[in-house]
């Protein structure tokens, strides 16, 4: 096979004195952590959108990516021969998922059965690589977003008859996750959401939303296609207001329809942080209603209001997410999906292998530092003793809600002004900073 990506050989770990770029530092797949492998405590997936189509224009420029291996027609043999360069990165860079919209991968053709056809085809070469390559699919998805009929949304879309287009595209890209073995499917409300009230009715949208998914679920059950279904929550970018706004509202949305036995959360670190939040409270809010799926891992920029989607290199979110999936159990379905971009200066293909390496170095050094913090047992523990007044007879009776307005003015009659405790959060900061700032220890082989 010729090689898309020449001069590049497979990456591998280096460790984290090695001085080649073009090497794992910290990321060693098979290496131990907590006795499980990095490699199945990451779940690592690259997505199509970006990797394979995003040509890194912004809204003042042109394009910049040099993909040598795409003519930039919407040709079929253009789309399978980008499918043999994306498994070649796939295999050099030593990740073993991936996600893709329906529309990254196959060109929409000129009626809904000649775009199905295209989807069906690229669906077959897709499956010859996955199989010969030993990739799997993290999920797929149906792109409701660029083409000009969403304009004023998909589920949510004030014709019905748009609402009928999405309707088909979404049971043609279950078919092909399915297909694929694609271990889940994510819904992101590309246009859901609305530009203004003045011409809004947003509880009859909230309704049309729901009823899609409802037909989600039923298609799904009706095929056989046991992946798990996820919602990825986004606050705003391209509508003024999306409904998933954050984790929050997408737990409620699932709750008022009861779908939320159906999905689990896809949480994005930039959607947390356009919603006005850390990735950590979201995943916390996901995790506690155990609906944390999977996590689209990037970050945003600290001086840019927008979704940029940068590669996550930040060791304290990257601690902070493996944190709250080593304490979930790990991943069951989901995994860690780079939906990340190059800058627009990045524009050489070896750029894609430095993005991935620094992303999935980042995240293992995350691990290895969240799993010291756990052995370590201090943070726990402060976290622990701080609720201790919780454990005894007073607060078990409450959290059994067994106690009464009553019976607590009595309890506070006569224990009298509560003795408070300091929260310790510059401690608390400081210790982390002792594990991220220092040796973390490597995974044992
Ligand atoms: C957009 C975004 C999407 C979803 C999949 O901001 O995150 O790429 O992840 O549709
Ligand atoms: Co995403």
């Amino acid at each position: 096979m010729s090689e898309f990506f020449e001069g590049v050989s497979k990456i591998e770990f280096g460790g984290p004195e090695c001085d080649d770029a073009l090497s794992f530092k910290w990321y060693d797949a098979e290496g131990e952590v907590e006795g499980i492998p990095m490699r199945q405590h990451l779940r690592f997936a690259a997505c199509y959108w970006h990797t394979m189509r995003n040509t890194l224009g912004d809204p003042f420029g042109a394009g910049t990516a040099r993909m040598p291996w795409d003519d930039g027609t919407e040709s079929l043999e253009n789309a399978s021969r980008r499918v043999g360069a994306f498994f070649e990165f796939l295999s050099k860079i030593g990740i073993d998922r991936y996600c893709f919209h329906d529309r990254d991968v196959a060109p929409a053709g000129e009626s809904i059965e000649e775009t199905h056809d295209n989807l069906n085809q690229i669906v077959a070469v897709l499956e010859g690589h996955q199989r010969t390559h030993d990739v799997r699919l993290l999920w797929g998805t149906a792109c409701l977003f660029d083409h000009p009929r969403y304009v004023h949304g998909a589920a949510t879309s004030p014709s019905v008859d748009v609402f009928a287009h999405a309707a088909s595209q979404v049971r043609r890209a279950i078919d092909a996750t399915h297909r694929l073995g694609g271990e889940g499917y994510v819904f992101w409300g590309g246009r859901e959401g609305y530009d203004t009230l003045l011409n809004t009715d947003m509880p009859r949208e909230l309704k049309h939303l729901a009823a899609f998914l409802r037909m989600a679920v039923a298609y799904k059950r009706e095929i056989g296609f046991e992946g798990a279904f996820y919602l990825e929550p986004k606050p705003k970018e391209p509508t003024t207001h999306q409904y998933d706004f954050d984790a929050a509202t997408c737990l409620n949305f699932l709750r008022e329809h009861e779908l939320l036995d159906e999905f689990s959360l896809n949480i994005e670190t930039n959607h947390a942080t356009l919603a006005g939040h850390s990735i950590e409270h979201e995943l916390h809010v996901a995790a506690a209603a155990g609906a944390l799926g999977s996590i689209d891992a990037n970050m945003g920029h600290p001086q840019l209001g927008w979704d940029t989607d940068h590669f996550p290199t930040d060791l304290y979110v990257t601690t902070a997410v493996m944190r709250v999936v080593l304490q979930m159990g790990g991943f069951e379905t989901g995994g860690l999906n780079f939906d990340a971009k190059r800058r627009r200066g990045s524009f050489e293909p070896v750029d894609l292998f430095h993005a991935h390496i620094a992303g999935m170095d980042a995240f293992a050094r995350g691990l290895l530092i969240a799993a010291e913090i756990r052995k370590d047992g201090r943070l726990d523990q402060m976290l622990h003793d701080r609720y201790a007044s919780w454990d005894g007879a007073l607060g078990r009776s409450i959290e059994a809600g067994e106690a009464t307005l009553e019976s607590l003015e009595s309890h506070a009659m006569q224990s009298g002004e509560p003795a408070l405790q300091s929260g310790r959060e510059e401690l608390l900061h400081a210790l982390v900073n002792q594990f991220v700032g220092g040796s973390s220890g490597a995974a044992r082989r």
